[in-house]
């Protein structure tokens, strides 16, 4: 019998449900997956139903409730510790990476969403989305340059929770294709085909179409 069970919404579109599906899977947490679809106008009231901040991912595990992608994040690392890098600088900087991710980006966030079906090459390139496009790119850079090293991840040859936070704009650089550097595009392509974030596609495509929501089908005007 599972220990608990991991609340997630459509794999189309929940970027927060992929953190926290990816740090669970990572630590190895034997619980059981709840898909909520989304339903417009929110809040979605099934989701309002279980989980305490009316929102996913939520967790439930041997007695522990974690709301929060990020609280989930540390929950899961603490059974597994090795979703952080051991050493402590490295630590450092991926909390902090990972913590930039949680509270920030909404420029990015608002003009280019999460839809790992759709094709929006060339789109929802705002003066705010560049911005964080801009930030996020010298912050994978920086990280990479000290401490990436031994492999393709954040954090060298180990795909951690850092990646785990980004895996969600890596889908949305490969839906609205921006401008990005050689190391970025090298970065997007290691994460898109690391086993898990290949599962989650895999299991995106097959959730029935009537679950997809018209406002995230429809491309912005060019
Ligand atoms: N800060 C939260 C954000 C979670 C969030 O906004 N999740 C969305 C799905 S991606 C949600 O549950 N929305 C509820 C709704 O639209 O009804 C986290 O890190 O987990």
């Amino acid at each position: 019998m599972p220990d608990g069970r991991l609340v997630i919404a459509n794999r189309r579109t929940s970027s927060w449900s992929l953190r926290g599906w990816l740090a669970v899977q990572l630590a190895g947490l034997d619980v059981e997956e709840v898909v909520i679809p989304l339903t417009r106008p929110g809040p979605t009231a099934a989701i309002a139903a279980v989980s305490p901040n009316g929102r996913v991912p939520y967790l439930e595990h041997a007695g522990a409730r974690v709301w929060e992608s990020l609280a989930i994040v540390e929950y899961c690392a603490e059974q597994t510790p090795a979703l952080w890098p051991a050493d402590r600088i490295a630590r450092a900087a991926a909390r902090s990476v990972a913590a930039e991710m949680h509270g920030g980006f909404t420029g990015l966030r608002r003009a280019m969403w999460m839809n790992l079906g759709a094709d929006f090459a060339g789109l929802g390139r705002t003066p705010e989305a560049l911005a964080d496009i801009a930030r996020i790119e010298a912050l994978w850079a920086d990280t990479r340059a000290r401490f990436g090293a031994g492999g393709a991840f954040l954090f060298g040859a180990a795909f951690t929770a850092a990646d785990a936070m980004y895996a969600p704009v890596v889908a949305r650089f490969l839906t609205w294709r921006p401008e990005l550097s050689v190391a970025s595009r090298a970065y997007c392509a290691a994460v898109r085909a690391h086993p898990l974030v290949a599962a989650w596609y895999d299991a995106a495509e097959r959730e029935p179409a009537a679950w997809r929501l018209p406002e995230y089908e429809t491309p912005p005007p060019a």
